[in-house]
């Protein structure tokens, strides 16, 4: 099937104009129908091909094809990147960063992958990663931090997804504390942040950043659809992932190098301008109670800060959100 395909790719290509499904046919040994669903295939993947009538196929376009060379070729960063390394299919790039990690991998390694099979979120909650339709990636840092500051990577990092999408497009991206960036109350992407410490030193974490950037509403889940989203399908036009992967990783070296120079507080500050539902009322759960409370922003630790209905402030770390009727529900 696969050979069959790359062969096909290969006449196509070759021909100059277009070539006919009988001379396809003849060249592959396979029936008209099977060309068509072939054609079909390469359509659903990402090829822009032309059929006319008793002319034939050509294709007009391939997919941006991701690899290490086009993702590294013209990325002019500084550490992040330097050690990049893309796969067809992993697991969870997440896996593969903690191994590479413990053989001593420097800090700005870069794992990314077309598709994920064991994509993972928060708690092993599942993280759909279809092929070649978002940015799967996970970043390795070694920052000179105590282990309770590592949750403000986690918001550096929606910051940095937050501003990226503002740049490329007129989406006005939010985040959902303290993981989730949404449009138009959908979630289209998330960050797990994954660290190894001892007690009192970081040896190491791993960002990992899902994105859905070009599937259409029916190639979300269907158990998901009614909540998630992708970039494609609130800006309703294709996104070029390669551009869009290199424009994260730009921005978070500057935002990491910022963030180690002069601390959190412009982070808390940007994070606060795109927050989700900042200022309003919402239900929240920990193990010991459920109480209603307006979010008030983020502390200088990276914690939430909220407001009971009698005034007094409390800081979470982690906690529960009902985000009520019309809102999110995680
Ligand atoms: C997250 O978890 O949002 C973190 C997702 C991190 C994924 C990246 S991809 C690269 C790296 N490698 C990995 O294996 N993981 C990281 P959480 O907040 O627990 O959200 C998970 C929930 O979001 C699921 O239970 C679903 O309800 C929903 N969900 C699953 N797939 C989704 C998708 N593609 N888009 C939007 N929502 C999704």
């Amino acid at each position: 099937m696969e050979s069959t395909r790359k062969q096909l790719i290969e006449l196509l290509n070759k021909k100059d104009g277009h070539i006919s499904g009988q001379e396809l046919s003849n060249q592959l040994n396979i029936s008209r129908t099977a060309i068509w669903k072939h054609m079909n295939e390469l359509k659903k993947d990402g090829y822009d091909i032309e059929a006319v009538q008793r002319k034939g196929y050509k294709i007009l376009s391939s997919p941006d094809k991701m690899s290490e060379n086009t993702l590294q070729w013209g990325l002019d960063t500084e550490w992040i990147g330097h050690q990049l390394f893309h796969y067809d299919q992993v697991e969870s790039t997440q896996e593969i960063v903690h191994q590479m990690a413990k053989q001593g991998k420097p800090h700005g390694t870069v794992v990314i992958a077309d598709e994920q099979v064991k994509g993972k979120g928060r708690m092993a909650r599942k993280w759909d990663s279809p092929k070649g339709k978002g940015i799967w990636m996970s970043i390795l840092l070694r920052p000179n931090l105590p282990p309770f500051k590592a949750p403000q990577l986690t918001l550096l990092a929606a910051t940095v997804l937050a501003e990226m999408i503002s740049e490329r497009s007129a989406l006005v991206p939010q985040i959902k504390w303290p993981n989730d960036l949404l449009i138009h109350h959908k979630k289209v992407s998330g960050i797990l942040t994954e660290m190894q410490a001892e007690q009192d030193a970081i040896q190491y974490i791993v960002v990992g950043i899902g994105m859905n950037v070009n599937q259409n509403g029916e190639e979300i889940p269907e158990d998901i659809r009614h909540k998630a989203s992708s970039l494609k399908n609130e800006a309703g036009e294709e996104w070029n992932i390669q551009e869009t992967v290199q424009h994260i990783l730009r921005l978070f070296e500057r935002t990491y190098d910022q963030y180690e120079s002069d601390g959190f507080e412009a982070i808390k500050a940007n994070w606060e301008k795109h927050g989700y539902r900042i200022g309003e009322e919402v239900t929240i759960s920990t193990m010991k109670r459920t109480w209603k409370a307006t979010l008030v922003g983020i502390e200088p630790d990276g914690a939430l800060c909220v407001r009971d209905r009698d005034g007094n402030h409390e800081k979470l770390y982690s906690a529960e959100i009902h985000w009520g009727e019309g809102g999110y529900h995680a």
